[in-house]
C-alpha cells in the first residue's frame, strides 16, 4: 500500500528531523491560528507505510529511520524508542493511529524474529493459583469470544513530565521530555476479562493479576490489583483492535492488555501470559519504574510468598502509579526553557514562544479525568479570573476526553494562558504536585506562554 512518492517525501522529512533541520512545520506558529492543517496532515501521506528498518545494515554514525513500523513523521521524537503525538496539531476527538503516541521500552519487536507475534502462532496462557482452571487460547479462539468496544484515552504516566522542569523547578526529575502528547483516544475492541474470569473461575482468595509479555524485553509486563478485575471486568480486557482495525504492531499486535483509565503501562503490549495468583507480583514496572518515588510517598512492602520477576524486594522504591489524574492541555506547544532535552523535532527552539496573530482567536484544547469523567474546564489569561471554557460534544464521561474552546481577543505582547479541568467528583487540577523522581502523573495546571504580534 506504500505510495512511493509519499514514501520519498516522508523519508526526506524523517532525514530532516534526524538532522534537526527546520521542516517547515516549525513555521506554522507564525501564521494566524493553530487550527491550520499543514501539508503533512494530508491523509495520503499519513497512510504511507514506512519500510521495515534495517538497523544492522546502517553504519553506527548514520541516522536510523525509526524503531516503529508505522510512519513516524507525524509524531514527535522523544527518545530512542519513544514517539509522542504532536498534540498542538490534534483536531479530532478520536486519535488516528498514525498520530497516536508510542511508548516502547524496547524497539517494536519484529514478527519475523519473534514468530510468537504471528497471529497463526500467538498463544495466551492464563494460569495461576488464583483461578480454578488454566486456559490456553490462540488468536482464532480469541476472535470467537464475546467482544466489547470502548472509547477510551490511553495516557503514559510520563505525560506532562516537562512541567516538572518548566514550571515546578524540580530539576532532579528524570525521564523523557513528553510535553503533553503522550495521550490519545481510541476505540478499543477486546474480550472482557469478566468473560475470561467466568471461564477460568476466579477464586475468592485471588490477590493479584499479572499481564505479561516478555517478547519485546524479558522484563516487560505489569501487575494489576485484583480489585480492578472484579470491579471493572467488563472494561478491562484482551484487546486486538484499535479504531476498527487490527491492532498495529507498534501498539502491541496481535494482542495487548487493555486497562482503561490506568496509565498506559498497565496495558501490556504483545501479551502472552496472564497469571492470577494468591500472592502479589513484583516486576520492574512496579518496583523501580512506573512508581512514585519521593518524600511524599511510602514504598510498599512485599509479603511472604510474593512472586518476583526480574526484580527484588530490596529494589521496591515506591507505590505503583495507577489511575491517571484529571488534566487539560491547550493545543499549543509549551515553551521549553529549563528542560535538559528538547524533542529533536519540536516545533519551537529552546526558549522560543509560539506566535499568534493579534485579534479574535479561538483557543482550543483537550481535557480528561478518566476515573470519573470530565465536568468542567476553566482558563485564565495573564493571571486574571478563571472563566469557563465551552466543552464540545462528544463528552462521554468516564475514560474519554473532551475538546474545549474559548474565544480570546489576543492583544500584542506576551501572554500566559492556564487551563484547569475538574472531574465529576469535583477534583480540580492543582497548581503544584509533589516531587516524584520519575516524573509520573503530573497534572499541575499547565501554563502556555504565547507571543501575540
Ligand atoms: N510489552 C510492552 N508493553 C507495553 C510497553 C512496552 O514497552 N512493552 N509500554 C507500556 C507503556 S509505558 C505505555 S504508556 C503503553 C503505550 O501504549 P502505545 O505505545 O500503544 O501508545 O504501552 C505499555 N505496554
Ligand atoms: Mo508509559
Amino acid at each position: 500500500m506504500s505510495n512511493p512518492k509519499h514514501q520519498a517525501q516522508s523519508d526526506a522529512l524523517a532525514q530532516d528531523i534526524l538532522r534537526g533541520a527546520d521542516t517547515g512545520r516549525r513555521g506554522m506558529f507564525h501564521v494566524a491560528a493553530w487550527g491550520a492543517a499543514t501539508a503533512m496532515a494530508a491523509p495520503g501521506v499519513a497512510m504511507a507505510q514506512a519500510p521495515a528498518p534495517a538497523p544492522a545494515a546502517a553504519p553506527a554514525a548514520a541516522p536510523r529511520r525509526s524503531i516503529l513500523t508505522k510512519d513516524d513523521s507525524r509524531l514527535l521524537n522523544i527518545g530512542a524508542t519513544v514517539r509522542s503525538g504532536r498534540y498542538w496539531e490534534f483536531t479530532t476527538w478520536q486519535t488516528p493511529v498514525e498520530q497516536f503516541y508510542v511508548r516502547n521500552h524496547y524497539p517494536t519487536p519484529n514478527p519475523e524474529a519473534r514468530p510468537v507475534l504471528d497471529r497463526r502462532n500467538w498463544r495466551l496462557r492464563i494460569h495461576g493459583n488464583g483461578i480454578e482452571r488454566e486456559l490456553e487460547i490462540g488468536y482464532e479462539d480469541l476472535l470467537r469470544m464475546p467482544a466489547r468496544s470502548l472509547l477510551a484515552t490511553m495516557e503514559c504516566h510520563g505525560n506532562a513530565r516537562t512541567i516538572f522542569w518548566e514550571q515546578l523547578g524540580m530539576r532532579d526529575v528524570t525521564g523523557g521530555n513528553w510535553v503533553m502528547g503522550a495521550i490519545g483516544l481510541a476505540e478499543w475492541r477486546y474480550v472482557p476479562m469478566s468473560h475470561i474470569l467466568g471461564l477460568v473461575g476466579l477464586k475468592p482468595t485471588a490477590k493479584a493479576c499479572l499481564f505479561w509479555s516478555g517478547v519485546d524485553g524479558a522484563d516487560m509486563g505489569r501487575p494489576l490489583p485484583i480489585r480492578e478485575l472484579i470491579e471493572r471486568g467488563d472494561d478491562i480486557g484482551i484487546c486486538y483492535q484499535m479504531n476498527g482495525n487490527d491492532l498495529h504492531l507498534d501498539h502491541g499486535a496481535p494482542v495487548r492488555a487493555f486497562v482503561p483509565g490506568y496509565g498506559g503501562a498497565a496495558s501490556t503490549k504483545w501479551l502472552t501470559e496472564i497469571k492470577i495468583a494468591e500472592h502479589n507480583f513484583w516486576t520492574r514496572l512496579n518496583v523501580t519504574g512506573e512508581v512514585f518515588i519521593g518524600p511524599s510517598f511510602t514504598a510498599p512492602r512485599p509479603e511472604p510468598g510474593d512472586e518476583f520477576r526480574g526484580a527484588t524486594a530490596e529494589q521496591i522504591r515506591g507505590p505503583m502509579v495507577e489511575w491517571m489524574p484529571v488534566k487539560s492541555t491547550l493545543t499549543v506547544p509549551l515553551v521549553i526553557e529549563h528542560s535538559q532535552s528538547l524533542p529533536s523535532n519540536y516545533p519551537l527552539q529552546r526558549g522560543q514562544l509560539p506566535m499568534l496573530s493579534a485579534g479574535p482567536q479561538t483557543m482550543r484544547g483537550y481535557a480528561w479525568g478518566p476515573q470519573f469523567g470530565l465536568a468542567k474546564v476553566e482558563y485564565r489569561i495573564d493571571g486574571g479570573a478563571w472563566q469557563e471554557a465551552r466543552i464540545l460534544a462528544p463528552n462521554l464521561g468516564r475514560y474519554t476526553w473532551a475538546r474545549f474552546e474559548f474565544p480570546w481577543n489576543a492583544t500584542p505582547g506576551d501572554h500566559v494562558i492556564e487551563t484547569r479541568a475538574t472531574d465529576t467528583r469535583g477534583t480540580t487540577q492543582p497548581a503544584e504536585v509533589p516531587f516524584n523522581l520519575l516524573g509520573m502523573a503530573n497534572n499541575a495546571i499547565p501554563r502556555f506562554r504565547i507571543r501575540v504580534a
